[in-house]
C-alpha cells in the first residue's frame, strides 16, 4: 500500500505523506467551515462544550502565531486530559479518512506496533501567512500514530529534528501526513517554520496506552 499510496520521505522513514487526500471541493468546504468559526481568547472557550478557536496560553503568555480549536477524546486542558466537545460533523469525514490511512501504514516494514485505539482526538490550528508552531514533541498521553490534514491555501514547511539532524518537509494543501515510531517521541521535535497563506492543520490523535480514568477526572 505504501508504494502506491504514500510518498515517505527518504530520510524520515516514519513520516508518510498522502498528497490529494481530500478533493478540492472537500478542501473548500472545510476551509469555509473552519474560517467561519470565531477566534476567542482562551478564557472564553469551554473546550468540553464548544468548538471554537482560541489563542493558546503557555506559561501565562498568549501565543499570537496561531489559534487552536479542539474536540473529541482526549484533549489537553491546562494540566490534564479531558473528553472534549463532540467532533463536529463537518470534520467526521476527515477523521474517517485519517483512520483509514492509519490502517494502511506498513507497520511490520517500518518496525512499529500498530496502534490499539482509533484516532479520536481532533485539534485544528489556524495559521495565516507568517504563522508558525514552535518545536515540540506531542504529549505521551496520546497514542503512537499522529495524523495531520492540511486544509486551505497555505503551503507549510514542517521541520523535524532530533537535536542534531534537521529535516524540512514541504506540505501542500489537501495532503494528509502521518508519523509514528521514534520521531513521535523525544528527543525528536517537529515545528511549522513557514506558512505561505491561510491554512488549517487538522491534527488527529488517539488515546495513548495507560491513559487512565483518573487523568480524565476534573
Ligand atoms: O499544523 C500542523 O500540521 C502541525 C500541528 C502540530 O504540530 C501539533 O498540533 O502538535
Amino acid at each position: 500500500m505504501i508504494g502506491s499510496t504514500f510518498v515517505a520521505s527518504e530520510a524520515l522513514k516514519h513520516f508518510f505523506i498522502l498528497p490529494g487526500a481530500i478533493t478540492h471541493d472537500e478542501n473548500e468546504a472545510l476551509d469555509r467551515y473552519l474560517s467561519s468559526l470565531p477566534i476567542l481568547s482562551e478564557g472564553e472557550v469551554d473546550r468540553k462544550q464548544q468548538f471554537a478557536f482560541a489563542r493558546p496560553v503557555y506559561d501565562g503568555v498568549e501565543v499570537t502565531a496561531r489559534a487552536e480549536a479542539a474536540a473529541g477524546d482526549p484533549i489537553w486542558v491546562g494540566e490534564r486530559f479531558v473528553r472534549g466537545v463532540s467532533v463536529p460533523v463537518q470534520l467526521m469525514e476527515a477523521l474517517g479518512r485519517a483512520n483509514r490511512a492509519v490502517s494502511e501504514i506498513p507497520y511490520a516494514e517500518v518496525g512499529v506496533d500498530p496502534p490499539e485505539a482509533p484516532l479520536s482526538s481532533v485539534y485544528v490550528d489556524w495559521y495565516e501567512l507568517g504563522s508558525f508552531f514552535v518545536p515540540h514533541t506531542d504529549r505521551v498521553g496520546y497514542g503512537p500514530v499522529v495524523a495531520g490534514l492540511s486544509v486551505g491555501k497555505g503551503v507549510i514547511t514542517m521541520r523535524w529534528s532530533d537535536g542534531g539532524v534537521v529535516h524540512d518537509v514541504v506540505i501542500e494543501p489537501r495532503s494528509l501526513y502521518l508519523f509514528c515510531g521514534p520521531i513521535r517521541y523525544e528527543p525528536w521535535t517537529h515545528s511549522v517554520i513557514e506558512v505561505t497563506d491561510r491554512r488549517f492543520g487538522i491534527t488527529m490523535r488517539s488515546r495513548g496506552a495507560g491513559h487512565s480514568q483518573r487523568e480524565e477526572s476534573p
